[in-house]
């Protein structure tokens, strides 16, 4: 009997080690499997206490984890399955290369789903539930750059038009197209989850499961077996964000997430990892992180050379292969593979000598054997207590013909000459004729074929189509005007900061009987910054275990509580964990057709500037909900510096079109808009979401002036005007959050000292001053000759007079915004550049934003019209202590 030669190598006797080898496996015949563990187990301690240290692997063999003897049995029509998956390729191919060939600019990918084609159609035919009335279905996330087939499919399934394929990524066209990838913004009753920011999905996803267990556990649903998938690319797994949550499914025993990992080598421009595994650098990483790791390497064909490999020596040979070798294997012939693979050893070219050389070369990969891939899912489907990730080998471009297959370029590959088309055609046997190729139709069978019927039947059986969006929850009813109400006659002399007029706000939210229980505050690591604490102990920390210590603080009135049916999702250190949280809770309201309400709380640092790509696609998933940037303003958060102090997000905050954002100053200020977003978004049903900032500067609250409300809420409101009603010195001061109340020290400061009679606005929101100010603009252009529209912001200035001051905490290009439509020139200042650990007056001093430089600039406009002499500008200067030789903040 031949030997494994490694065992040479280290000089032990091969005799002897054949006989320790022979009595494990009586061990194994005699008492069983577990039993062997348990000796093996023992071993590995003992040998650990002489001092022996096994080095750490966290690989099992480059084999498939579930050997062919436990792989359960396929149960579909192998055949009529493999009719429809060849139909879906085929007119996912049509789809791009008509496109292109229509015009060459418009792209998209045939190779991703070429190699996740199995993949896919396995968990259409047999495992993806739909929504329905009486089960909430599996929620599944599509790899992106594959949504031609998934199109591709859905046309089979008579839920596209052949006029939609052919307008696949011409979505203007008339009739409407197809987007390039997931968008439900763009297809909202279609897609569900954006998934071509690579990266996203993976962790959106890990949230979505914890969510969906946080419903349970709070008896928002019942407990099911719903399932969410993921399916992501193996480049795709190199985005930080992708393996950034792993540990937190694990910690959670979420056996209701299921990953599936297209292993096809393969990214863009070359091998994933050319001088590596992948596949086992991925099974490292989610077998320590406690997954359930199943490995789908090889297709059936190999299983009887595997059988014949007792010694090991066939995976061992395939276990030592970098990917790039086996990439080229993939485009290489019969000859090359046996010379490469079984090539160095005799006895591994032994086990394949019966073999032909085609044979060899078509030896298929697991990811692309429905067999193998059915199994797999079985056992991830039923496996309990953790996570499970399945890596299936596949080949990039599978199917493509010799251009496309496995090659380098492949992920780019749009077109394909006659030649490789009639390949195509004929190795899926696609009733195209040689005529009809040039021309590439789609193919789609008739009604009553059977692979319509299996495809129907099939799907109705799993409860309806998959991806199907659709919103099923009811709209709200009550107004909850009592809930805010309180907060509009101020603070009555007390000093509040907006954080804690908000906690107010929320705490007294959660007490509601309507909304109570939708709400979903969410905070990573931030609570006790912003004066939250009192919250853990109302509503309690979700926890999926319950509190299994007694916390050091249990004695306090406002202990750390950790509850099973806890409301607060405590996120620890992760924005983008927390948005995720408030994507699966933003969105609920069509995922499970139930209304939660996220209030997601923290540093507003490091959210648009930091997670902005989960926040856009939290816009394209049409979440609605409050982000609330905690202690935001470049100077009202002392102390902290230039990481902290956020002048920039309400700039970061524009380009996100349903994103309404708000700086506002005063507690009656957010409690108008919140209560409004809860109507507009909770009742009336409209996709946006909120940006709120709050600061932590205290100061009185004041009531709200009568019929303030509508200026709140569109941007602007006069908060103070001027009693001095004569003077000709006239000016009209912008201020806003923290700000606003440098802009009424200068109030003051401009009538006692220099006559001037100014008015103070308070302006809520640039950002809807601007989105009011293109809109009226464009309706304008479109429709001369009529009577044009006015722009808010030009109504609220028509009746004023004087020089127009705007001053905030953020960049000076927020109020530049606006300057268009003010009916006059407007001064803008603001906290442009890096922000600097100092208090409050230093850092506003250093930036040019307090009452002095408002006054300054107030006198300097005033200047500017001829109105007052520039030695009075100058006598300011030095009345109010201003250094001209100080650095600009810009660029200090
Ligand atoms: C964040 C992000 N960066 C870059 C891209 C562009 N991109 C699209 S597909 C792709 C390669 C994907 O490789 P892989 O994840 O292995 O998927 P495969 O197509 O091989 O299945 C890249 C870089 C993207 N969509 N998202
Ligand atoms: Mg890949």
């Amino acid at each position: 009997m031949e030997r494994d030669t490694d065992t040479k190598e280290i000089g032990m006797d091969p005799q002897e080690v054949q006989e320790w080898v022979e009595s494990f496996n009586e061990v194994v015949r005699e008492e069983g499997r577990e039993s062997a563990i348990t000796l093996l187990d023992r071993l590995r301690g003992h040998a650990q206490s002489l001092g022996i240290a096994l080095p750490f692997t966290a690989n099992t063999p480059y084999l498939n984890t579930i050997p062919s003897e436990k792989q359960a049995i396929f149960p579909g029509d192998q055949e009529i399955e493999r009719r429809i998956k060849s139909l879906v390729r085929w007119n996912a191919l049509a789809m791009v290369v008509r496109a292109n060939r229509v015009d060459h600019s418009i792209g998209g990918h045939i190779s991703t789903y070429a190699s996740a084609a199995t993949l896919f159609e396995v968990g259409f035919n047999h495992f993806f539930r739909g929504r329905t009335e009486e089960f909430e279905g599996d929620t599944v996330y599509l790899q992106g750059h594959a949504s031609p087939g998934v199109y591709a499919r859905a046309f089979l399934e008579g839920r596209l038009s052949m006029k939609q394929l052919e307008n696949f990524r011409r979505e203007l066209r008339e009739g409407g197209g197809l987007s390039s990838y997931p968008h439900p913004w763009l297809m909202p009753d279609f897609w569900e989850f954006p998934t071509v920011s690579m990266g996203l999905s993976p962790l959106m996803a890990i949230y979505q499961a914890r969510f969906n267990r946080y419903l349970e556990d709070r008896s928002m649903k019942p407990r099911t077996d719903a399932k969410v998938w993921a399916f992501l690319g193996d480049g795709e797994t190199d985005e930080p964000e992708t393996l950034g949550a792993i540990t937190l499914a694990s910690r959670e025993n979420l056996d209701n997430i299921i990953f599936v990992i297209n292993c096809n080598l393969q990214r863009l421009d070359g091998p994933v990892r050319g001088n590596g595994k992948i596949v086992q650098e991925l099974e490292a990483a989610f077998r320590g992180a406690g997954w359930n790791c199943i490995k789908v390497l090889w297709g059936s064909d190999w299983d009887p050379l595997f059988e014949r490999d007792t010694d090991g020596l066939l995976s061992k040979r395939l276990g030592e292969m970098v990917d790039g070798e086996s990439q080229k294997l993939s485009v290489e012939s019969g000859a090359y593979v046996r010379q490469h693979v079984f090539g160095g050893d005799s006895r591994l070219l032994k086990m394949v000598e019966d073999l032909p050389d085609e044979a060899l070369r078509t030896m298929r990969q697991g990811g692309h054997d429905p067999r193998k891939v059915y199994a797999a899912y079985k056992a991830a489907f039923e496996h309990k207590g953790s996570p499970t990730v399945i890596l299936a080998r596949t080949i990039k471009g599978y199917g493509l013909g010799e251009s496309g297959e496995g090659r380098n370029i492949t992920h780019q590959q749009k077109k394909l000459n006659e030649e490789e088309l009639r390949e195509f055609r004929s190795r899926f046997g696609i009733p195209v004729s040689d005529e009809q190729l040039a021309e590439t139709p789609f193919y789609l069978p008739p009604e009553d074929s059977r692979e319509i019927q299996y495809l129907r039947a099939r799907r109705q059986a799993l409860g309806g189509y998959v991806p199907t969006r659709k919103v099923r929850s009811k709209p709200l009813v009550a107004d909850h005007d009592a809930l805010f109400r309180e907060f509009h006659s101020g603070s009555e002399g007390r000093e509040v900061s907006t954080t804690m007029a908000f906690v107010g706000m929320l705490r007294q939210m959660l007490r509601d009987p309507e909304i109570g229980k939708m709400v979903v505050p969410i905070v990573p690591d931030e609570a006790r910054t912003f004066g939250m604490e009192s919250l853990f102990r109302q509503v309690g920390i979700y926890s999926s275990r319950g509190q299994l210590y007694e916390p050091v603080d249990v004695h306090t009135l406002l202990y750390y509580k950790e509850a099973k049916d806890g409301q607060i999702l405590e996120e620890g250190i992760t924005e983008a964990g927390s948005m995720a949280s408030f994507i699966a809770a933003g969105s609920a309201y069509a995922t499970h057709g139930i209304n939660t309400i996220p209030f997601f709380i923290y540093y507003s640092m490091f959210g648009l500037q930091r997670i902005s790509d989960f926040i856009w696609a939290a816009a394209d998933m049409r979440c609605r909900g409050f982000m609330l940037g905690g202690t935001a303003g470049r100077t009202t958060l002392a102390g902290e510096g230039l990481q902290h102090q956020d002048g920039n997000s309400h700039i970061l905050a524009l380009p996100i079109p349903t994103m309404r954002a708000y700086d506002p100053a005063f507690a009656y200020e957010i409690a108008v808009i919140i209560q409004d977003g809860i109507r507009r978004m909770y009742k009336d049903g409209e996709n946006i979401f909120y940006y709120i900032t709050v600061m932590n500067e205290a100061y009185t609250m004041p009531p709200m002036p009568a019929g303030a409300e509508e200026g709140i809420l569109k941007g602007m409101y006069k908060f103070r005007a001027s009693e001095n009603k004569i003077s000709k010195l006239r000016a009209q001061l912008f201020g806003s959050g923290a700000i606003l109340r440098e802009a009424l020290k200068a109030q003051e400061i401009l009538g006692e000292k220099y006559g001037v009679s100014a008015d103070v606005w308070s302006v809520t929101s640039y950002k809807a001053l601007y989105t009011d100010g293109i809109d009226a603009e464009r309706w304008n252009l479109l429709h001369a000759g009529e009577k044009a529209r006015v722009p808010y912001v030009t109504q609220c200035l028509t009746d004023s007079d004087g020089v127009l001051v705007a001053a905030s905490d953020y960049l000076k290009a927020l109020p530049n915004l606006i300057s268009r439509w003010t009916p006059r020139r407007l001064a803008s200042l603001g906290t442009d550049g890096f922000g600097r650990s100092e208090n409050r007056a230093s850092l506003r001093d250093f930036f040019e934003v307090d009452a002095r430089f408002i006054t300054l600039a107030t006198l300097y406009e005033l200047f500017r019209d001829g109105k007052i002499e520039s030695k009075v500008v100058q006598q300011a200067v030095k009345d109010l202590d201003i250094n001209l030789d100080k650095p600009n903040p810009l660029f200090a």
